[in-house]
């Protein structure tokens, strides 16, 4: 028994310089779990809710003063004296206390920051690494760690929608361990900043880290890349694969049921949208791509998996929003083949871990992401490892809130019992990373 002795919550400032959540539990014996809970900018419409104070006064209304206030009140009130061990019977009790489907009572980000701060404080009085923790209580033996998928590339609404393609990202195929893989991520990042100074392109960082360099279509984005990838003296596809997010639920006009990509001068159909994606990954070296169609076309998602599922990761993000009926809705239907997992979308930790053990039965890759609001919280760093899900998208490899989660991925790789999952999770042809 590890007794709940007391929680706090704060309002500290993400990468954004947005107000959100941290929270700090302490147990009867001095242990101290702290967490802080991160923040989307394209974000679902089935997400738990981000509880935001709306007074314009104070941070245009996103200030997170009512979330903090339920964590000392409400939240505390019920978990202290609680066992910090028992993970599963706390979420379940937040959530019924907040007693609402999305979390809208009390705030998904105080009812994720208690969760995840729990974690923490139980790992600690424990004395456990906290990916230890997370295995045993997501039922893994052999935690191992993720090949990360690297934004290098940003579009849509982390870069001022100065292309309409949210993120695209390289996947280093070639690394046999984490510092590989961050080795050869980082030669492309800076191989990408040197070809577009070169093109007089401007190399300032967009919210995740990446470059933006404003291309007018996701082909030349994606050659650019392939460029980058070249100029850094690595093999595209063989040493660097390709990761596109499309966030198509922030191009989606539901009015005209099309997809308005303004960048590039057109409207597609979901039809046009899934051509798109099908030649980016006839002409590209695509692995993996995210959110190519709207969050409410189950049977364009569907069809694409039909097209291109035996290819390609089909990853859903906004489709899934980690939610677990929806997820369960997708694997009936035969919708994608992965899931983008965010923790403060689900809102605990345990629904969280449930999404992943879901998504591993069904045989859908779960990738542990970060949001492009973020903080110098590395917990998705172990989540990952603990879970082993096999892949992390975190963002580039620039800004402390993204490297807290790589240090922390290069830390761990010191376990050296844990197997790095290398491309285990891809759908890949012969040729790559030979
Ligand atoms: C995404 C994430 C991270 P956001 O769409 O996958 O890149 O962005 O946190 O803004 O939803
Ligand atoms: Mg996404």
């Amino acid at each position: 028994m590890k007794r709940i002795a007391s929680l706090k919550g704060r309002q500290i400032l993400d990468s954004r310089g947005r107000p959100t959540v941290e929270v700090d539990i302490l147990l009867d014996d001095g242990s101290l779990g702290r967490a802080a809970v991160p923040s989307g900018a394209s974000t679902g419409s089935n997400e738990a809710h981000e509880l935001r104070d709306g007074d314009a006064e104070r941070f245009a209304g996103l200030g997170v003063g009512k979330a903090v206030a339920h964590v000392g009140g409400e939240i505390a009130d019920a978990l202290r004296g609680r066992d910090a061990l028992d993970q599963r019977g706390i979420d379940a009790l937040l959530r019924e206390l907040d007693g609402t489907p999305q979390l809208t009572r009390l705030g998904a980000n105080a009812v994720l920051g208690a969760s995840l701060a729990v974690c923490r404080a139980a790992a600690i009085a424990t004395g456990r690494p906290l990916y230890r923790r997370i295995a045993e209580l997501a039922g893994v033996d052999t935690p191992s760690l993720p090949l990360p998928m690297v934004n290098i590339l940003s579009g849509g609404l982390h870069a001022g929608r100065g292309m309409d393609v949210q993120d695209f990202l390289a996947v280093p195929v070639a690394a046999d361990s984490t510092e590989e893989a961050i080795q050869l991520v980082s030669r492309v990042r800076t191989a990408a900043a040197e070809v577009m100074a070169a093109r007089g392109l401007t190399t300032l960082l967009a919210d995740e880290g990446g470059l933006s360099p404003g291309l007018r279509t996701a082909d030349e984005a994606l050659a650019l890349l392939v460029e980058a990838c070249e100029h850094a003296g690595l093999r595209p596809g063989t040493d660097i694969a390709i990761a596109v997010d499309v966030a198509a639920h922030s191009l989606y006009d539901p009015e005209r049921g099309d997809y308005d990509l303004a960048r590039e001068g057109r409207r597609a159909t979901g039809a046009e949208m899934a051509d798109m994606v099908a030649a980016w990954v006839r002409d590209h070296p695509v692995v993996s791509v995210e959110d190519a169609l709207d969050e409410d076309d189950w049977a364009g998602w569907r069809k694409l998996t039909d097209r291109l599922g035996d290819r390609v990761r089909l990853i859903g993000d906004d489709f899934f929003t980690t939610h677990p009926e929806r997820l369960a809705r997708g694997i009936t239907e035969g919708c994608a083949n992965g899931v983008l997992v965010k923790v403060n979308q689900n809102g605990t930790l345990t629904g969280t871990l449930d999404v992943v053990t879901a998504a591993r039965a069904a045989g859908y890759a779960p990738v542990i992401s970060a949001r492009s609001g973020e903080t110098e919280d590395s917990f998705i760093a172990d989540l990952a490892v603990g879970t082993a899900a096999g892949q992390i998208k975190i963002g580039s490899v620039r800004c402390s809130d993204r490297l807290a989660k790589y240090n922390q991925l290069l830390r761990i790789a010191e376990d050296d019992s844990l197997p790095f999952a290398g491309t285990s999770e891809l759908v890949l042809p012969e040729a790559v990373g030979a």
